[in-house]
């Protein structure tokens, strides 16, 4: 049998130092998207925030791993300098999802990972927890135009726990947690008994599951992992209420920027990038401080829960 690490080299994957010692002595590692960094947030505050969630996660005692790829490269775990050209020329940087991982690397380009090519990274790379602000899903008219998020089919096939503030309402929630369902993903609520809706708290959908503390999140994690289920789950942690009060011009906001996205016939990739951008325009920045405010608490609920993981391991 071939070790992990001489896995991992053979698929070309890089891991940092950090993470690497930390893998083998079984310390609590989180990983981190880059999709957020180069097309979620603008500079510098993307650079800025991507720095602080590393922080929250040191904090809590556990790893940041930070996924891209670089020159072609995955990576797991960059480094100051990579963070920073990342997020300074993001124009130069490709969004990633699971299906656009071999061009990128073929062509030896810069890659920020989405949700579902962070989640295959981080699997390959023997990482159990990941950490978010919002994932992808079935969007609005998602019946007829079958506009569904990567996101959902790699939870379907990938063991990696996501925890996240839900999903935006630029996605229909009700199809998502179906979607979800048919993909047999756990979906969890923390501390609360609906999903969360990303801006805002409530989504008006209950959460099939709900936990309440570290310790039965890494419960859950264990037991999927024992059964070898190799499918992902979803753990919705709400924003935090005081980022929560801006939550309705947010929405009003959100609306606007779905009739703009509808009226220019964007498809594809590029419609979660500009309603991002939009909602951001609309509401003065208010939908970048919840979006800053809500990743770093789940940054801090993430590695909570891969502490309490390792530690019963
Ligand atoms: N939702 C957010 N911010 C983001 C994304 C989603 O609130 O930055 C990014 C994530 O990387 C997610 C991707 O995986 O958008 C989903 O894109 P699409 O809807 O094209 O699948
Ligand atoms: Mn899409």
């Amino acid at each position: 049998m071939i070790s992990r690490a001489a896995a991992r080299a053979a698929q070309g994957i890089v891991l940092s130092a950090e993470v690497q010692r930390a893998l083998r002595e079984g310390t609590a590692v989180v990983a981190l998207e880059s999709t957020i960094i180069s097309h979620g947030m603008p500079f510098p505050q993307n650079l800025e925030t991507a720095r602080a969630v590393e922080d929250v996660v040191r904090g809590q005692g556990a790893v940041p791993a930070t996924i891209a790829i670089l020159d072609g490269i995955p990576h797991v775990g960059l480094t100051d300098e990579q963070l920073h050209s990342l997020a300074s020329q993001a124009h130069r940087v490709r969004k990633t999802s699971r299906r656009d991982l071999p061009y990128v690397m073929a062509k030896r380009l810069h890659g920020a990972t989405t949700v579902s090519a962070t989640m295959l990274l981080a699997a390959r790379a023997g990482i159990h927890i990941f950490v978010t602000g919002g994932i992808g899903g079935v969007h609005r008219g998602g019946e007829s135009t079958m506009d569904v998020s990567a996101d959902l089919t790699e939870l379907g096939r990938t063991p990696v726990a996501v925890v996240c503030a839900g999903a935006k309402s630029i996605l229909d929630i009700p199809r998502t947690l179906e979607y979800l369902e048919t993909q047999g993903v756990g979906v969890a609520a923390y501390g609360a008994d609906e999903f969360p809706a990303f801006f805002t708290r409530r989504s008006g959908c209950r959460a099939p599951l709900r936990i309440d503390t570290p310790e039965e999140g890494a419960a859950l994690i264990r037991a999927s992992l024992q059964l070898d289920l190799h499918s992902g789950m979803v753990i919705g942690v709400p924003v935090p209420e005081a980022a929560a009060a801006a939550g309705e011009r947010v929405e009003r906001a959100t609306q606007a920027a779905l009739k703009e996205a509808a009226g220019r016939g964007l498809a594809g990739a590029e419609v979660t990038p500009f309603l991002l951008q939009r909602i951001r325009e609309l509401t003065g920045g208010a939908s970048l401080d919840a979006n800053i405010a809500l990743i770093k608490h789940n940054a801090a609920v993430g590695s909570q829960i891969a502490v309490a993981l390792a530690s019963a391991a």
